[in-house]
């Protein structure tokens, strides 16, 4: 159903109940339905910074292409680098529902005013980075995503259906190569333990901040965007990971990493938030070099828009020809 704008207090009250009504039935929104400025607002500001991560991930493993150590490992990379582009587009596409324009978010990543999840300001310094990217971050991003896919507006919920299965194929993938080189030679075993070393802590902070420091958590939650908070999918990542992790014969590197036999859960030591701030605003290790490598690529890609254009005008031009003709 679509609603007008409301004219008074009393209509306006009566159309965010009748919203929140659809939304606690586990009614989907869809783009042309009334909705909340604030909930719109949100979801651009949350659908935009996902596509965008989408699109910055493929740069940390597409750094591994031309030298992956075998044709199937390389064949595999290439499949799964390929596949975050297409999450970026379903994810551009799915913002546009809402009015965004395509050009305004791209110009925002490029000019890095947008943010991108932090886990992607980190350097791939080996060929174990590749597979503990698929391994860990894929892992925490289905966390995310499955609960996302959960989420009241249709489009965003639908996108993340056939992005969750596509994520799950590169979480087998990554785990299945740590596995091998955990209980490969010393060499790379030693690798894969390095590379755990530095993508744990990323990753854990990859699920956003505590949730007492999460700003938007309570109205996304009220009104079905997410429907676990932070801390809650952050939870249920290391539930699973750090006894698979183990059992590969790696160490979490948490000092303060327990089993909680009360709670049923591990309970984790202090996460760096300091860090993690630093590296959200813009200074990881890696923001420069990723915002440098995103807009050579925009560049590189002026001929392919040019050449659409070009197209779409002789199309629209031989439609309009055709029209009077007829
Ligand atoms: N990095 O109130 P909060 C993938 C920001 S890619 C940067 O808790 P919210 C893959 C947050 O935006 C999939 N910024 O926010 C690709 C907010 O700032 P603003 C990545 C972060 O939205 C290639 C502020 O901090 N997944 O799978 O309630 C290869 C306060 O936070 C981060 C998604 O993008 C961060 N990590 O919750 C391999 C999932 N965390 O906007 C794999 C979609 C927080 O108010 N996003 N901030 O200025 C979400 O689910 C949520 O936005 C978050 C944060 C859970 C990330």
């Amino acid at each position: 159903m679509t609603d007008g704008p409301a004219t008074t207090p009393a209509a306006a009250a009566d159309l965010l109940a009748r919203f929140e009504a659809r939304i606690a039935a586990g009614e989907k929104i869809e783009p042309g339905d009334w909705m909340p400025d604030e909930y719109r607002r949100q979801l651009i500001r949350m659908i935009s910074q996902h596509a965008h991560s989408e699109v910055v991930g493929m740069l940390p493993e597409g750094a591994w292409i031309t030298r992956a150590p075998s044709l199937r490992r390389k064949l595999v990379l290439i499949a799964k680098v390929q596949d975050e582009a297409g999450h970026g587009q379903y994810l551009y596409h799915a913002a546009e529902t809402l009015g965004a324009s395509r050009d305004d978010l791209v110009d925002a990543l490029l000019t890095g005013k947008a943010k991108y999840s932090s886990v992607f300001n980190y350097p791939t310094l080996t060929w174990a980075d590749v597979g503990m990217i698929g391994w860990l971050v894929d892992g925490a991003a289905i966390k995310n995503q499955l609960m996302l896919a959960q989420c009241s507006y249709g489009p965003y919920s639908r996108a993340m259906v056939r992005i969750c299965s596509e994520e799950t194929f590169h979480h087998k993938q990554g785990k299945e190569m740590v596995i091998t080189y955990a209980q490969g030679t010393p060499a790379q075993r030693r690798m894969a333990q390095d590379a755990l070393d530095r993508w744990w802590w990323p990753s854990v902070q990859m699920l956003g901040p505590h949730d007492s420091d999460s700003p938007n958590t309570p109205l996304l939650v009220r009104w079905g965007i997410k429907t676990k908070t932070n801390d809650e999918v952050r939870q249920e990542f290391i539930d699973e990971h750090v006894p698979e992790l183990q059992e590969a014969g790696l160490r979490i590197p948490d000092p303060d990493m327990r089993f909680d036999a009360k709670t049923g859960h591990w309970v984790h030591g202090p996460i760096d938030w300091d860090e993690f701030w630093r590296v959200v605003k813009g200074d990881g290790p890696c923001n420069t070099e990723r915002l440098a490598a995103r807009n050579r690529a925009h560049a590189d890609g002026a001929w392919v828009r040019e050449a659409l254009e070009a197209y779409a005008a002789r199309h629209e031009i031989a439609t309009a020809r055709a029209a009077v003709e007829a």
